[in-house]
């Protein structure tokens, strides 16, 4: 069966949808995928709390030193990584001789180059600085600062969001323990200050700023499906380099307000915690969030501020009941990192882990070990998650709205999607002669 009769005799005709005691009627059928102004598509339901469960008596913040970066030496092994080191260096120099596609010069310096932006800034420094000099603040300019109901402060908000690069946005009041306890070996604490700041103990968030803006951004899936190559890794860096433009502008907006703003990208606590409580999207068995839009193609940054807004509710698209049949992302992950139990659980896999939040845990380790093992990072997981789609048509909406209705049929769908070939290798060779659009992401995909 082609893809087109799977239309025709699955979904074309709305077979599936009544059989399951769900109409896809004309006047339902989404003209866009955003229904609603920076709302999501009409499928998605909002909900209270999110579908997986913190333990209020176990989940704390998290010290940044215990995930990979900081401990990868004593998760791995000193030798162990030094010999690991050593063999991705001698890989990397056998691949350029080889003029291996996807790891020849022009690859790796495409690569490196997405990052160029990213690496202006860091925690509390650069483009993430967390008060700036050459703000006009509204006292300069003579005028009080802005004010608004909070509905109207959160749709200016996710205006100027997007205007800088955003693809989803959603607002929350902050849970305190999404913030690392420590970062760069400082404590992170909340005083009842104006301003942040920082001394050599500790990085200071002001009490007031309980304010969380989460933001995507999209990958490209043309350089992300070509996992794991330098092409994919420079679909994760450009991510990088436009989370980085984006917090910087939406912080200074906000300073221009008259507002406090923290931009931050990786640095400070859990981007994907923050996102889910803001409704961005739902945690998936890639132990990482997954959008009803673009899937889990996307980079998360966010901007912490006193600026009141009204706040977006956690959402349900089925993505939970999905994850639980489909385990594609586990069964493809090239060092078996991921988990293939059937339920989300509070059991950790390690100290890399933070405690307390229900999730697929994975085993990071293994993940950073295969990045040099491969020489240029890993991006397989989710390059073939079926939620990752570049396809136009309406099937894939129908789908997604589909499987957001009737879980019973989440593993026709995956077995399906596998069958048409999605979320297969793409080749690195033909890459380089796509007529890409800019950023090489579809930036109306999903926008009808
Ligand atoms: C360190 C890190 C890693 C480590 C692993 C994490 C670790 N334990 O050490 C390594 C280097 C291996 C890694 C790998 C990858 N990562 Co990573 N990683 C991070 C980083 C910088 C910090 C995460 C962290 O501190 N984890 C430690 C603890 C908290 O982990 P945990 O308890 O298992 O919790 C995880 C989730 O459950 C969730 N989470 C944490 N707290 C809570 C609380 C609640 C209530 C909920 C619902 C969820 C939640 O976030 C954690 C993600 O690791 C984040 C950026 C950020 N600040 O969020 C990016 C980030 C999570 N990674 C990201 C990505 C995309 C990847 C990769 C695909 C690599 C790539 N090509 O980009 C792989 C995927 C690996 C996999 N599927 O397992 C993206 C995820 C985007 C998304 N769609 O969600 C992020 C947000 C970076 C970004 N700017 O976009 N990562």
């Amino acid at each position: 069966m082609n893809r087109r009769d799977f239309v025709k005799f699955g979904l074309g005709g709305g077979g599936l949808a009544a059989g399951g005691g769900f109409v896809l009627r004309n006047e339902q059928k989404p003209s866009a995928t955003f229904s609603k102004k920076f709302g999501h598509p009409w499928w998605v339901k909002e909900i209270d709390k999110p579908k997986l469960a913190v333990d209020n008596n176990s989940y704390t913040r998290f010290n940044s030193m215990n995930n990979v970066f900081g401990s990868m030496s004593k998760y791995y092994g000193m030798e162990k990584l030094k010999e690991l080191r050593k063999r991705s260096r001698e890989k990397t120099a056998q691949y350029f001789r080889e003029e291996r596609p996807g790891f020849r010069l022009e690859d790796r310096a495409l690569s490196d180059a997405a990052w160029v932006i990213s690496r202006l800034g860091g925690l509390n420094r650069g483009t993430r600085a967390w008060t700036s000099e050459n703000v006009r603040t509204p006292e300069e300019r003579g005028v009080e600062k802005y004010s608004a109901s909070p509905e109207e402060v959160a749709r200016v908000i996710k205006a100027a969001a997007r205007y800088f690069g955003a693809a989803t946005v959603g607002v929350t009041v902050y849970d305190r323990r999404h913030i690392n306890a420590t970062e760069r070996r400082k404590n992170i604490v909340f005083e009842a200050v104006d301003e942040p700041y920082e001394e050599d103990e500790k990085l200071v968030i002001p009490d007031k700023c309980k304010y969380a803006i989460a933001l995507t951004v999209q990958m490209s899936l043309d350089n992300i499906a070509c996992s794991p190559s330098a092409i994919s890794g420079a679909g994760s860096s450009l991510g990088y380099s436009r989370c980085e433009f984006l917090v910087a502008g939406l912080a200074h907006f906000i300073r221009g307000l008259g507002y406090v703003a923290i931009p931050s990208v990786n640095d400070l606590g859990s981007s994907v915690g923050i996102a889910v409580d803001a409704g961005l999207g739902e945690l998936g068995r890639t132990n990482r969030l997954i959008t009803p839009e673009f899937g889990p193609m996307v980079r998360l940054c966010k901007v912490i501020t006193d600026l009141p807004m009204a706040v977006d509710k956690p959402i349900d698209f089925g993505l939970m009941e999905f994850c639980k049949v489909c385990k594609r992302c586990a069964e493809a992950c090239p060092p078996n990192c991921l988990s293939f139990d059937d339920e989300p659980s509070f059991k950790i896999k390690g100290p890399w882990n933070n405690p307390g939040h229900q999730a697929w845990y994975e085993d990071s380790p293994k993940c950073l070990a295969y990045w040099s093992e491969s020489t240029a990072g890993c991006s397989v997981c989710l390059a073939v998650c079926p939620w990752t789609k570049k396809d136009k048509t309406m099937i894939h909406d129908i789908v997604k709205a589909t499987s957001a209705k009737i879980p019973a049929l989440d593993r026709f769908f995956t077995s399906m999607d596998e069958a048409f070939g999605y979320g297969r290798q793409k080749s690195v060779e033909q890459w380089w002669h796509l007529d890409l659009p800019e950023y090489g992401i579809d930036t109306m995909q999903g926008k009808g």
